[in-house]
């Protein structure tokens, strides 16, 4: 009989790192996980996937560990012997990295360097296979659109040029050391459970708020930033996809359509029946309620939304994103079942819901309670 694979994923309590372990036990595979030591429970997005010690047959598990330290990713590559290993963890946010930019390189570039050296040590190059979570922001400055496995890397912020370190060490060791390790350089994908600073999230928790009269105004920073997004659930088969391929090598992968943050707050909106126009330029661009034809919600005609607030911006920014994935399309046979419209769809269903809950609690006098009063 054939044994089931095993696999070990870092950063496990993520958006990806969800999605991908639900993919992986769907496949029939064991999926050990790199979780850090926190003050609260960090497992939120995998609480539904959590089998009691206990229980017979296991085939998830979680281990504690960072990946800022070496001895602890040596031993438990050692301890799990993993076919493949995806490293997915990361300080992923790109506007805190510049705040953070000393343990950004620290995780994102050197951490990477600490798995590939542990598989080498451990003389497992023949064993397990390396999906690296490149980024593209690694393209940052604008070259050329759109962006494809040969267009040159011009990083923008700490973050980046991190991770650019990290997408060429796996070059090198792949090259070096001939481990099989891959770049999937993919571009922004997002989903429910995509974290709430990010901006698509934050854009459907606060749009759902403000219908439901939990909040005023949406304060964001720059509305022309343009970003290709697609659904985290098509991206994480693709990683998969990449170390099924006979050969390691990097891939793109995208939707090729770039919309910017000004049309996907209106595109939020819409789902909810609202229409929003923007008004004045720069930091006084406001969003301003132009027709709600929703009877459930009390939005009156002028009402102004959504606000800019500079705090937002970044020292630099990536303006334009738009990747082409046909490398992977053609090769991988990849077809993504999302568009943006779905997507954006998905997120405001979950966030309406959410927000219905919190505006209930509230009502019913069900808030947290203060412990410090
Ligand atoms: P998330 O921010 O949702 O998840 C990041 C994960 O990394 C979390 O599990 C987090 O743990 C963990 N982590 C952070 N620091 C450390 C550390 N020092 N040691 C161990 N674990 C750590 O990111 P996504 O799921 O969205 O992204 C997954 C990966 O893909 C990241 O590397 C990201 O940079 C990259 N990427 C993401 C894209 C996207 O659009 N989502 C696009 C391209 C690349 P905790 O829960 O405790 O915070
Ligand atoms: P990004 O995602 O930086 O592309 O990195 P994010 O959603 O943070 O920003 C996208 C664009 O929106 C602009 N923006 C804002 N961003 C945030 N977070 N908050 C705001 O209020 C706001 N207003 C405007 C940003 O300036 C930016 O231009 C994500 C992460 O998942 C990375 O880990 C990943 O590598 C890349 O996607 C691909």
């Amino acid at each position: 009989m054939k044994k089931n694979k095993t696999a070990l994923i870092t950063g496990i309590t993520g958006q990806d790192g969800a999605y991908l372990s639900e993919f992986l036990l769907h496949k029939g595979y064991n999926v050990h996980g790199l979780k850090r030591r926190t003050s609260l429970f960090n497992t939120d997005r995998i609480d539904h996937l959590y089998q009691d010690p206990h229980e017979e047959n296991r085939n998830f598990f979680l281990h504690y560990g960072d990946l800022t330290d070496s001895s602890n990713i040596t031993r438990l590559i050692q301890e799990i012997q993993p076919d493949e290993i995806y490293n997915l963890a990361a300080m992923s946010h790109v506007g805190v990295s510049f705040e953070m930019s000393e343990y950004t390189a620290n995780v994102d570039g050197l951490g990477t360097l600490r798995i590939l050296e542990s598989v080498r040590l451990l003389g497992l190059e023949k064993k397990t296979k390396i999906y690296q979570a490149s980024t593209s922001e690694l393209y940052g400055k604008v070259q050329e659109v759109p962006q494809n496995e040969q267009t040159p890397f011009y990083p923008r912020s700490p973050y980046g040029v991190a991770k650019l370190y990290a997408y060429w060490i796996t070059v090198n060791y792949r090259e070096a050391y001939n481990l099989f390790a891959c770049n999937g350089i993919l571009f922004n994908h997002e989903s429910p459970i995509r974290g709430e600073t990010f901006v698509t999230r934050k854009i459907t928790r606060a749009v759902s708020k403000i219908v439901l009269g939990l909040q005023d105004t949406l304060y964001i920073g720059n509305l022309d930033a343009s970003r290709d997004w697609g659904h985290a659930k098509d991206y994480v088969r693709m990683m998969w996809m990449m170390l099924q391929y006979d050969k390691a090598e990097d891939w793109v992968i995208a939707t090729g359509k770039s919309t910017t943050v000004r049309k996907f707050i209106q595109l939020a909106f819409k789902e909810v029946g609202i229409t929003i126009v923007f008004e004045g330029k720069g930091k006084n661009e406001k969003g301003i309620v132009l027709k709600c034809e929703n009877p459930l919600y009390k939005l009156s005609k002028g009402k102004v939304v959504v606000e800019v607030d500079i705090n937002y911006f970044r020292p630099t920014e990536v303006d334009l994103l738009v990747g082409d994935s046909s490398k992977a399309r053609n090769i991988l046979g990849w077809v993504p079942e999302y568009d943006l419209k779905d997507l954006v769809k998905e997120m405001m269903e979950c966030d309406l819901v959410l927000m219905q809950k919190e505006k209930y609690l509230k009502k019913g006098g069900f808030e947290t309670k203060n412990y410090f009063e």
